[in-house]
Parts: C-alpha cells; sequence; structure tokens
C-alpha cells in the first residue's frame, strides 16, 4: 500500500512512528516492508541563521524516525552540546535565542553546503537521510524558499506592526505575542518539490497529521497544485484532528488558529480543511471522545483516542484512520 502524510514537526514525526508501526515497520529506522510511506513534510518554518540553513520540520522527521532525536525537547539531537551556541552569544552574534546544537549544526553545514552547491532541498534531504535511515521517504513540500512570518505589535514599539520569522514568533517569544496575521512568503509562487504531485497520485490513502492546520498543513496545502492533487487524488483523505476538547496539545496551533480566524476547535478545523465534496479536502476526519458530536458536512467524522502518548497509541489512530478510508492493510 502506498500512504502520503502530511506532517509538520514534533507532532507530524510521532505520528509517522504510528504510521510505520501499524504498517508492520520498526518505528525507529528502515526496515522490509511491501508498503511504501511517504512523509510531505513543511519547510515554510525553514531559517538562516548565522549562514546555516535550517530545516526544523525536516530534522524532527528525520531524527525522530532515525533514532537520534531528543524526546524530552521533540527536537534537536539526543546528548547534544552547546558549545558554539555559547561561543555565539560571546561574540554577541544574534540570535542568541535560537538553539543550536554542536551535533545539530553538523547537518545544517551539510545541507548549507549541497544548496550553495547547487543542490535542490529535495537531493540534501535524501543525502542527509542517506545516514539517518527513516524508513519514510521524506520530500519537502516544495525545493522553493517558502518562509512563514508572523506580523505581531512590535515588543519595542507597540504602536508599530512589524513581521517576525515564525522561529523568532515561536521561540524567542513562544507565541506570546498575538499575531495578527501569518504569511507564509513565497507559498504562491513556491513549486510542489520532485515527487510530491506524483506520491498524491499514486497513493492509496493520504493522512493529514495533527500538525499545525495552519503552519504545517495549511502551508503544504497552501502549495500551488498540491490542494487540487489532494482533491483528484484516487485516495482517501483523512485527516487527524490536532485540536482535542478545544485545546491545542502542544505547539501554537491555537495562536495560530486565532490568526486566522478559526475557532479553536475540532469542528472548526475539520470544516476549515473541508471536504472535498465542497471544495475542500477531507472524506473522513477524526476527533477525540470528548468531540463525538463534531459534525463535518460532507465529511465521515470518527471519535477515536487522539493521544499519542506512545507509538502504539498513535499505531491504533492511524489504524482507525486507515478503516475510516477504507482500506485494509491486507
Ligand atoms: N524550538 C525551541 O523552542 N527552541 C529552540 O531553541 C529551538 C531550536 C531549534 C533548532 C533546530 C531545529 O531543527 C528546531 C529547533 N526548535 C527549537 C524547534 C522548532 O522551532 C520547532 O520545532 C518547529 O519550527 C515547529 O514545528
Amino acid at each position: 500500500m502506498k500512504i502520503v502524510v502530511l506532517v509538520g514537526g514534533v507532532g507530524g514525526a510521532r505520528f509517522l512512528l504510528g504510521v510505520k508501526t501499524a504498517l508492520g515497520l520498526p518505528a525507529i529506522g528502515a526496515g522490509e516492508s511491501p508498503h511504501e510511506i511517504t512523509a510531505l513534510v513543511n519547510t515554510g518554518d525553514d531559517v538562516w541563521m548565522h549562514g546555516l540553513r535550517i530545516c526544523p520540520d525536516l530534522d524532527t522527521c528525520m531524527y525522530t524516525l532515525g533514532g537520534g532525536i531528543d524526546t524530552e525537547r521533540g527536537w534537536g539531537h539526543a546528548g547534544e552540546t552547546w558549545t558554539v551556541k555559547e561561543e555565539l552569544a560571546a561574540y554577541g552574534a544574534e540570535p542568541t535565542w535560537f538553539g543550536l546544537g554542536d551535533k545539530d549544526i553538523a547537518t545544517h553545514l551539510i545541507r548549507s553546503r549541497m544548496l550553495r552547491a547547487g543542490y535542490p532541498l529535495s537531493a540534501v534531504t535524501e543525502a542527509l537521510c542517506d545516514r539517518w535511515q527513516p524508513g519514510v521517504r521524506l520530500l519537502p513540500m516544495s525545493d522553493d524558499r517558502v518562509e512563514t512570518h508572523v506580523v505581531i505589535d512590535d515588543p519595542e514599539n507597540p504602536e508599530q506592526q512589524k513581521a517576525v520569522h515564525f522561529q523568532e514568533w515561536w521561540v524567542r517569544y513562544r507565541a506570546g505575542l498575538p499575531a495578527h496575521s501569518i504569511v507564509a512568503v513565497g507559498n504562491d509562487e513556491a513549486k510542489p518539490g520532485p515527487g510530491v504531485l506524483d506520491a498524491l497520485a499514486e497513493a492509496d490513502v493520504v493522512l493529514l497529521a495533527p500538525s499545525n492546520p495552519v503552519v504545517s498543513v495549511g502551508t503544504t496545502l497552501g502549495v500551488p497544485g498540491v490542494r487540487d492533487a489532494l482533491r483528484k487524488s484516487r485516495a482517501k483523505v483523512v485527516g487527524v484532528s490536532p485540536i482535542i476538547g478545544g485545546k491545542a496539545l502542544r505547539g501554537m496551533a491555537d495562536a495560530c488558529l486565532t490568526a486566522i480566524g478559526v475557532e479553536t476547535s475540532a469542528e472548526a478545523v475539520g470544516r476549515h480543511y473541508g471536504a472535498r465534496s465542497e471544495g475542500g479536502v477531507l472524506d473522513g476526519w477524526l476527533v477525540a471522545p470528548e468531540d463525538h458530536e463534531v459534525t463535518v458536512p460532507g465529511v465521515d467524522v470518527r471519535a477515536v483516542p487522539l493521544l499519542m502518548s506512545d507509538v502504539d497509541a498513535t499505531a491504533d489512530m492511524v489504524r482507525a484512520a486507515l478503516d475510516v478510508a477504507g482500506v485494509s492493510l491486507g
């Protein structure tokens, strides 16, 4: 079976562990399987810092699935040290608020060198995955530069507004400053990365991970051609709500949803993605038991436990999604 999953960072990577497990693959590393898992990964969080290109969602998926992630933080390397970060701070080299780990820097050095040599991000990702063996094909949503920026009140000058890179909003300001708007700069001009449209055309099922519906799944859907490919796909599309009982589990989905005028609820997000029959992308929508009254016209809503407390719980979610999609693992 060919399964395609639209993912962001931490939540998406954890969801992919469950997809691998549900398909009989080892959660960590590569394994033999008749099934093919392709992750379309958001690159709107990507950022140049200290001359290095950092791709948080691609790296979080690669490290998590390859067994190198720091499971506490959910990003960066296990057993990380911060010597270079401290040295940069000693020079007063901004940004000092972004945690660049010594081991992580090796990834960014290789990526930056390859990008400067003219390799596209998809080729860089493939090269890095040769080492990490995530057991899932990680495809950047696009090889073109897309960067999510957030318009906030300027902390130094509150009557002014200013746009900051998503990483500054999320890491420096902890998403604590209200986002007036969120713009994925370059999204409209971006082309789907190599393999993205083919994966969607050949998929037997497509899942939307419980990642941020605005800055992760939303950005990927915003790449021209992706949404249409989903809607034309013969595969059923089933999404997993990132909101449980009106709360965002992690990260800043609520702050992002508010910024685009969508209520923080499983129902509102399901309707935001929309039914395929009404111009949206969904055939199925998984919500948590406490949200069992949710309705999304034209979408098959199913209430199942959605806490990714461990890999087996996540695998159960994936099995439920495949069931809604009407595909059996054979
Ligand atoms: N998140 C933080 O909260 N603080 C950090 O200092 C930080 C550094 C960092 C470095 C590399 C990387 O790949 C991710 C990093 N993240 C950090 C996480 C990142 O900001 C978020 O995981 C994603 O952008 C949101 O999905």
